[in-house]
């Protein structure tokens, strides 16, 4: 029997070395004279793994032992990208790894390079997610996530002839070593059926009884934190049939059609949903939501349980955290168990449950939020109905004691939404059921206050809060770009912002100093060559390195206004061919890169990818432009394309309509590395903007203010450059004449609701700024830095203390090493 903390396994590279072949032996089953570099990988990261459970057992065994207040994280959606980079880097062992593996003949980058993505979720909250995880466990918070495991990720984009199209992500096809199946764990789900009323010594109760009911197994995945002996779990839930028989059909003799019918449950976990905003009332996806919220709920209970005999302690111990609306239907079945299973009365689970939840809304769109029609979540869930109507009763006749028969107001504020089709108003539930109602910048928080949240703020101010999203360093810095960190880790004289991210303000007294800005230089050329090669390998074009390589990747919406920036690069290209030759030798070189998915079922969304295909091929292709203007559309973005264009840019663009994205985390990203911002005043820019200096980012475009005002007004503010751009697109400058008609019309006098039109201007404007700053060499490099310098503030560190201290109650609980 082995110490508790002692290190059970050696890493020096001889050891490492001896492990990767035991499992190119043992675990790959290929012969250790004879693999290739997919094996190396696979026995690579299971070697990875081994390290990585020693200490997710030691910190689960210290947790248990400690009994602190936890966390556990719900949310739907989890983009956790690759792990082994990451891992290893986490776990301090990047360099013994790396020597193991060219003695074997492998270099770590090129195995690194094998792993798929994890793309279990969409886009910014997903994403934000995993960054969360990363700092929970860097910072030793005893925390777990909870999700769901989709067979399929999000679906693979594919460019055809300039139209995107979907390909299904079978990320589990080659194997995924960073999970552990655990077949022991495992809970039952249940479905529809019928809710019957009971009495026991006259006191009444309910009992579900289910028409279905499905397995519910754990898959773990340890989450390493950086420069600590902890590791915290993500806990993902996959459908199986239930072991409770059927037993009538079976002796039916149906046998065949007996199985085939109990294999259809995991169809639970098949897919994620690719729309990222929209809710369209489908019954498998509110099952997914309750699916993942039962089995979670199951656990966490359990786990209290094993230490506890009442639940007096429980809002002590436990914290639960809302991901958006999807994970709402937790704070209904916690109830529901507290009620008909542990037998508390109404009035006490209440209490309890009113203490337990904090919520996050991502969303800015009053007509986005979720809304379950009465009847399906009625069929699906009948008793959870009942529940959510007594909460709502309970509510409404509180609120009329305090604000009388206003009936639009309680109206506005009741659960329940009347119409032709009766919904469940989700985001209404978490926000009277929860003890804090979180913003995730303090532009969104003011919008949730003022707007879309406004009655209930009115009601509870105290309730009400923001903790600006941030992002993890140690992923957008450490792991994506090695060059700047070892740049960065020089001039500090120290590696300690990978833990206290605080410390890049150092950077800022040697912003103007001329050696670093001669390395800080070097290293984005590094990374600028890096995404060159990618670029021409898949576009086969070539692009030049002198070139401001400015981007926009994020998921394609219309109030991401990628539109506008297309209009933007027509405008530059019109210019361009319209100029004497004098002009044209003052021209600043530009590759424009765009990347980004469409929602499958998002026509207009997909028209501006294919825009942007049609307008590249005009443009790279026409000799008078050559080197002065290129336009790149990135297949396929994702976590590690992230990784790879992120540190390659020098300008990147966040061009919201102002009020429209609620906080934006890309941009973070580019900041820390030292890519220049050119922003509208949205989301967490405004907070960015502070902390950088609006000198040293190109702000233009509409405040949220004057938006209202925008919108009424006539078309003759929208300039004439802008008319011109869209009439070229209109008649067929670029082709598809009758493709790009509905894509126009969204543009179109009086219709431009995201305001392209009267924002053109000072768009072209920020842009010609931007020109003319690029040229100054050293006048860039210092906002580069400085940029950096200003990123520390925007760390998913800060993020996670804040809410520990602000919402959930947490204290670190730190394992021994
Ligand atoms: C319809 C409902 C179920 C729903 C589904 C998905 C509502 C919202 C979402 C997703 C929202 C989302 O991804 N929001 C983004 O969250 C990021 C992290 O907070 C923000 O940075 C980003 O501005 C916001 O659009």
């Amino acid at each position: 029997m082995f110490r508790l903390m002692d290190e059970f396994l050696k890493n020096d590279p001889m050891s490492l070395q001896k492990d990767i072949i035991h499992h190119v032996e043992f675990t790959v089953a290929r012969s250790r004279f004879s693999f290739d570099d997919f094996e190396a990988y696979q026995a690579l990261s299971h070697s990875v793994r081994d390290r990585l459970i020693e200490r997710w057992h030691d910190t689960h065994q210290h947790f248990k032992k400690k009994d602190p207040k936890r966390l556990y994280f719900l949310s739907l959606e989890f983009l956790m990208g690759r792990s082994l980079s990451n891992s290893v880097i986490n776990l301090g062992i990047r360099d013994e790894y790396a020597d193991a593996l060219a003695q074997l003949g492998f270099e770590f980058e090129v195995l690194a390079e094998q792993e798929g993505d994890a793309a279990l979720g969409n886009g910014g909250l997903a994403r934000l997610s995993a960054c969360q995880m990363d700092s929970l466990a860097t910072l030793d918070y005893p925390a777990m996530g909870y999700g769901l495991r989709y067979q399929y990720g999000l679906f693979r984009q594919i460019i055809v002839d300039g139209y995107q199209h979907e390909q299904p992500d079978f990320w589990l096809n080659f194997g995924n070593p960073w999970e552990i199946e655990r077949v022991q764990v495992s809970y039952s789900v249940k479905f529809y059926g019928t809710v019957e009323e009971k009495a026991s010594n006259g006191v009444k109760y309910h009992v579900w009884v289910p028409g279905e009911t499905v397995e519910a197994v754990a898959y773990d995945n340890p989450i390493p934190g950086y420069g600590t002996r902890n590791a915290i779990n993500l806990r993902l839930w996959a459908a199986k049939p239930s072991g409770q028989y059927d037993l009538e059909s079976y002796n039916t003799g149906d046998y065949i059609n007996a199985v085939v019918n109990r294999q259809k449950a995991e169809i639970i976990s098949n897919v994620l949903y690719p729309d990222d905003r929209s809710y369209q009332g489908k019954e498998l996806r509110l099952k997914q939501q309750y699916f993942f919220v039962s089995a979670s709920t199951q656990d966490i209970i359990r786990r209290f349980k094993d230490d506890h005999d009442n639940f007096d302690e429980f809002p002590d111990k436990v914290a639960f955290q809302i991901n958006e609306t999807q994970p709402s239907l937790a704070i209904v079945e916690v109830m529901r168990v507290l009620i008909d299973e542990e037998r508390l009365a109404w009035k006490r689970a209440w209490e309890i449950v009113c203490k337990l939840f904090s919520f996050t809304s991502h969303s800015v769109n009053p007509e986005g939020l979720e809304k379950i029609p009465v009847d399906l979540l009625g069929s699906l869930l009948p008793r959870h109905l009942q529940i959510i109507y007594d909460i709502n009763h309970n509510f409404m006749e509180e609120l009329k004691k305090k604000i009388g028969q206003d009936y639009r107001r309680l109206d506005q504020m009741s659960i329940v939404a009347e119409g032709t089709v009766k919904t469940i108003r989700m985001a209404n539930l978490s926000i009277i059921c929860s003890h804090t109602v979180n913003g995730v910048s303090r532009l969104h928080y003011e919008l949730l206050k003022t707007r879309v949240f406004k009655e209930f703020y009115d009601l509870w101010p105290q309730k009400f809060q923001y903790k600006t999203n941030g992002v993890t360093q140690r992923r957008w810095i450490v792991v994506s770009n090695p060059s700047l960190c070892s740049l960065i880790s020089k001039w500090l004289g120290t590696e300690e912002w990978i833990r206290n991210v605080d410390l890049l303000v150092g950077l800022r007294e040697h912003a103007s100093n001329p050696v670093l800005q001669q390395e800080w230089r070097m290293v984005k050329k590094i990374n600028k060559i890096r995404l060159a090669e990618y670029i021409e390998t898949l576009t086969g074009v070539e692009v030049s390195l002198d070139a401001m390589f400015d981007v926009q990747v994020k998921r394609i919406h219309e109030y991401k206004r990628q539109l506008l920036n297309i209009l933007g690069i027509i405008h530059r290209y019109y210019c361009i061919k319209n100029m004497n030759e004098s002009d044209r030798k003052k021209v600043v070189p530009r590759v424009c890169i765009i990347g980004g998915k469409a929602a499958p079922g998002y026509e207009i969304a997909k028209k501006i990818i294919k825009l942007c295909h049609a307008v590249a091929e005009k443009v790279n292709n026409d000799a008078d432009v050559g080197d002065l203007l290129k336009l790149i559309f990135i297949p396929d973005y994702n976590v590690s394309v992230a990784e790879m264009v992120i540190p390659g840019s020098d300008l990147s663009q966040h061009i919201s309509t102002a009020g429209h994205e609620a906080s934006g985390t890309s941009s973070m990203k580019f900041l820390m590395n030292g890519c220049l911002l050119l922003a509208t005043a949205d989301g967490s820019t405004v907070e960015i903007a502070e902390e950088v200096g609006s000198e040293n980012m190109f702000l233009f475009g509409a405040k949220v203010h004057e938006v209202p005002q925008l919108r009424e007004k006539a078309t003759s503010e929208v300039p004439i450059q802008f008319v011109r751009v869209v009439r070229m697109v209109r008649d067929g400058y670029f082709g598809f004449k009758d493709y790009f008609k509905s894509l126009c019309d969204t543009v179109e006098d009086g219709k431009d609701f995201y305001l392209l039109g009267s924002d053109f201007s000072s768009y072209l404007e920020a842009q010609a700024m931007a020109d003319r700053e690029f040229v100054n060499e050293e006048k860039w490099t210092r906002m580069s830095i400085l940029s950096t310098a200003g990123s520390g503030r925007f760390s998913s560190d800060r993020t996670m203390d804040e809410y520990s201290k602000l919402s959930w109650g947490i204290q670190p609980c730190k394992c021994p090493f």
